[in-house]
């Protein structure tokens, strides 16, 4: 296989993780960014410090995202395809007893995060008329839920996003695709209740959800698709979601 570098933002776990691995062990280079430096050096010494390079920054910081794409070693500065993975809840409250800084965080991390990204790694995809980006959504973007309203905003604007990126990048050789995954248990939960693991570990119960993994080998199957193909977009639910409320609950 020719040298083939992915990018994933939030590969420290859950489906940025399980996508970094699978990808690895198929030959890929990953660039693998995320907040936490002791997870992405753990990262390096799972993958023997070979086809790995790490980038560590928020991806709340714009400059930050841009100095570190920009400062890849020449190397490493053709990416192929960008997962634009990083992206969480916080807080599930009614609107009406919702959190401005909930608010806010999803705002930046899922929306604001995800174009930060996209805007310093796109003038390279640009200038070699190739590569591939991969937003991961949710089904929480085209369903809404109780209790689900900015952060189901912030996936129903990561879906639009792709659609028009779609449009605008049609002349220029470059893949533009969607994931939405429905339930999958990962960090997400214990994140969107602020590290409450009982509360965490009730949205799972009785269910069978889907795992970091399940979701990360669709995500490869996408990036491995003929070059003429592209897979714009995939609703991944588990055997026991309907949709983003009904759920076959075994008690
Ligand atoms: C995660 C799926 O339904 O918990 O994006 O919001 S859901």
């Amino acid at each position: 296989m020719d040298k083939r570098i992915v990018l994933i933002t939030g590969a420290t776990s859950g489906i940025g993780l399980e996508t970094a691995r699978i990808l690895h062990s198929n030959g890929y280079f990953i660039i693998a960014t995320g907040r936490r430096e002791e997870k992405l050096k753990a990262l390096q010494t799972e993958f023997n410090n070979e086809r790995i390079y790490t980038l560590c920054f928020d991806v709340r910081k714009r400059a930050e995202i841009r100095s570190n794409i920009d400062g890849l070693p020449e190397d490493w500065k053709k990416i192929d395809v960008l997962v634009n993975n990083a992206g969480n809840a916080h807080g599930m409250d009614l609107f009406q007893d919702g959190k401005w800084e909930d608010w806010e965080a999803m705002i930046d991390i899922n929306i604001k995060g995800l174009v930060a990204v996209t805007e310093a790694v796109l003038p390279g995809m640009l200038n070699n008329k190739s590569g591939h980006i991969i937003n991961v959504s949710s089904i929480a973007g085209q369903q809404a839920y109780p209790k689900g309203s900015l952060y189901c905003a912030s996936k129903s604007a990561v879906s639009m996003i792709t659609e028009c990126l779609r449009i605008d990048l049609n002349q220029e050789g470059i893949k533009v695709s969607e994931i939405k995954p429905g339930m999958v248990e990962t960090e997400f939960s214990l994140v969107r209740f602020k590290g409450d693991a009982e509360r965490a570990k009730q949205v799972y119960k009785g269910v069978e959800p889907l795992t970091g993994k399940d979701v990360a080998e669709v995500i490869v199957y996408m990036i491995q698709a003929p070059k003429h193909v592209n897979i714009a977009e995939v609703l991944l639910m588990p055997l026991a979601q309907a949709s983003a409320t009904v759920f076959n609950r075994k008690s």
